[in-house]
């Protein structure tokens, strides 16, 4: 598969309201989902760099809404980086004010071409993804639905689980894995094409191929 080649990928600018942002400049895709599901390293693992966005084992590491910027050979385009939700173990201040920062951004945010909606595979849909794929629906935003950490299933699991959360979504889930780069060149391809960026491969076509596809999955 023939993605481009980054140029750059650089942070710009940290926040915890939407309005504290720089306006767009470029189109944008943010990346939601759970506290330590694996969404900033999902982010590192598509731009292939290490060290560009910051993780970490213990939950609640993103904390406020992180605007990164990536050049590419045609192109140019923001990605955000957003706090994960339901993590318990968080101040209380922090979960009041965290729901509305992301409800606020994904309502206001003006150049959102795409939410890359991430889900850990061994998981699958908690009742806080339900709302907020409803949510994204409700605002009328493009989802890409990703379950990452597809390394820690055995083989023999990956399929079938990622055939049972295409049933429970409704929706197709491109499999991932920030550890092996699976999945790596087809959710950004993915991504460019509904950031409009250039046009790109089918979307609908798994990252192994047609091979991929499993009765269940319908387009997003
Ligand atoms: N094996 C494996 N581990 C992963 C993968 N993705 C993330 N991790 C690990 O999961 C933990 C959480 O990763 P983060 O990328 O910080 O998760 P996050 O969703 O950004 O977390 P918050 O910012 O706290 O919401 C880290 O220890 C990562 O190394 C993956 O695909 N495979
Ligand atoms: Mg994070």
């Amino acid at each position: 598969m023939n993605v481009p080649r980054i140029h750059d990928a650089r942070f710009i600018a940290s926040a915890t309201d939407v309005s504290q942002l720089p306006a767009p400049m470029f189109a944008e895709v943010a990346f939601a989902g759970r506290s330590n599901v694996g969404k900033s390293s999902l982010i590192n693992s598509l731009l292939g760099r290490k060290k560009l966005v910051r993780t970490s084992s213990t939950p609640g590491c993103t904390r406020g809404l992180n605007l990164f910027r990536v050049e590419f050979s045609d192109g140019v385009l923001d990605l955000v980086d957003l706090p994960g939700y339901g993590y318990a173990k968080r101040s209380k201040a922090e979960r009041l004010s965290w729901g509305p920062m992301i409800e606020n951004f994904l309502t206001c945010r003006q150049g959102l071409r795409c939410i890359v909606v991430i889900l850990d595979i061994r998981r699958g849909l908690l009742d806080d993804d339900l709302q907020l794929l409803e949510f994204l629906d409700h605002v009328g935003h493009d989802v890409l639905l990703v379950a990452t950490k597809l390394d820690k299933l055995p083989r023999n699991k990956q399929k079938p689980s990622l055939a049972a959360l295409g049933r429970a979504t409704g929706r197709r889930v491109l499999g991932y894995s920030s550890d092996t780069g699976y999945g790596r060149d087809h959710l950004l391809s993915a991504v460019l094409q509904r950031a409009a960026l250039r046009p790109s491969v089918d979307p609908r076509v798994g990252p192994e191929g047609a091979s991929t596809r499993t009765p269940s999955e319908g387009g997003s």
